[in-house]
């Protein structure tokens, strides 16, 4: 099949040639309703509605959607998308949605339609909390990351499985230009709020600050240390009162394992950060913290369980061969691996801070922010913060420092 990008009017015609989705979909296509809803800033999404059932069929575009065809991108990063959804369902199956059809050449990957599921970023702009969330997103980082990493995996099968993601240059691409060096100089498609030339110019001329960057990128450039979801913001998490899935794994590669946890750590900062802002007269409840806090002691409690939990008698991996022997020495790699983890964690959430809010990619906790003047102030108060867990990484050796630092605002009474 040559590739064509699907419109709302083609869409129900071309899923009608596969017969796995004319099951779930139930009767003809004249009875299917298309939408497309893609709010992302690179694919088209297709939610398909038929009277058995619903999909979510997502395509690639060969260009970035937000800038349009002056930006080409490769169609095979639907190929590393569907390569790391097939992974994590094996990994972490209860947290990302199922699989249903692929088709590399139209670049098209048909999942189960997530209902009454909606987005996690645009639910904590609107102040909503979710029970389960922080549970969730541990769950999914520790199985993911733990069982893909040198600690689990024999060394051949982790390095083919590094080679097998190594194309998706693309996306990586976009991560290192994007979030480690364009917010630090004048890229020509940089934004910022009115308000903020000083801090920007400050920003700029930080040498601490850009050095502390680029050691980020060093990290993300070298260190393939298991299998990433590679934009694990809050817009790539889809929840209910009871269940978080998490979707959009197209910036799959083998990196280093803070920065899936910075990523999601830095989003759920931006969002207490934008709180405020959002909620002037209410003053925060904590919760967006404590989901931070519960996130990262429920990340760290489950890797090193993951850890203690390898069965001997099963090939592990090559990090894991020492310290099978020696219990004292195990209980002391698995803190050092931790804090390690953290530290890249910290230094990740400060790039992905700074950048949401200096670079290409805006987000709506702080967009959504009516008021230029009191969202520029809580803009500011983020590009302090993230500075600050940035180039202080190796000082802030926990998570209680970190809040500390935050405004009262932000902060649990
Ligand atoms: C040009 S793509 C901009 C951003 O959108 C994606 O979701 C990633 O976060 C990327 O950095
Ligand atoms: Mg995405």
């Amino acid at each position: 099949m040559t590739y064509y990008p699907l419109t709302e009017a083609t869409a129900a015609a071309h899923l009608a040639t596969i017969p796995v989705i004319g099951a779930v979909l139930g009767g003809t296509p004249a009875d299917w309703t298309v939408r497309e809803v893609g709010d992302g800033n690179l694919n088209l999404v297709f939610l398909v509605s038929g009277p058995e059932g619903g999909v979510a069929a997502k395509q690639a575009l060969p260009y970035v959607r937000l800038v349009g065809e002056s930006w080409p991108l490769p169609l095979s990063r639907a190929y590393y998308e569907r390569l790391a959804l097939a992974d994590q369902a094996r990994l972490a199956p209860d947290r990302v949605p199922a699989l249903l059809h692929h088709d590399d050449d139209m670049a098209l990957t048909i999942m189960e339609f997530l209902t009454p599921h909606r987005t996690l970023r645009g639910a904590l702009v609107e102040g909503l909390r979710y029970p389960h969330l922080a549970d969730h997103l541990a769950q999914f980082l520790a199985d993911t990351l733990f069982r893909t990493s040198d600690l689990a995996v024999p060394v051949a099968t982790k390095k083919a499985r590094i080679a097998a993601y190594l194309g998706n240059v693309a996306m990586c691409r976009i991560t290192e230009d994007l979030i480690f060096d364009e917010p630090y100089f004048d890229a020509p498609m940089n934004a910022h709020s009115v308000g903020l030339d000083d801090i920007v110019a400050a920003f700029r001329s930080d040498i601490p600050l850009r050095l502390a960057a680029q050691g980020m990128k060093a990290r993300f450039l070298a260190a393939p240390e298991a299998l990433l979801h590679g934009d694990l913001h809050t817009g790539s998490v889809m929840v209910t009162a009871h269940d978080s899935k998490v979707i959009d794994p197209e910036f799959a590669f083998y990196g280093p394992i803070g920065f899936d946890v910075g990523m999601i750590l830095g989003n759920l900062w931006i969002a207490a950060l934008a709180e405020p802002g959002l909620r002037p007269d209410g003053p925060s409840d904590g919760w967006l913290l404590a989901q931070a806090d519960r996130l990262w002691a429920g990340f760290a409690d489950r890797f090193a369980a993951h850890w203690r939990g390898l069965d001997p008698k099963i090939e592990s991996g090559s990090l894991h061969a020492l310290a099978r022997r020696d219990s004292a020495l195990l209980e002391a790699a698995i803190t050092t691996r931790l804090d390690q983890i953290w530290r890249d964690a910290l230094g990740f959430a400060g790039c992905e801070i700074i950048r949401r809010i200096l670079g290409l990619a805006h987000v709506a906790d702080f967009e959504s922010i009516a008021d230029v003047e009191r969202r520029a102030g809580c803009e500011r108060q983020a590009l302090l913060f993230a500075r600050d867990i940035l180039v202080r990484r190796d000082a802030l050796t926990d998570i209680g420092p970190v809040h500390r630092l935050l405004d009262p605002a932000c902060v649990a009474p």
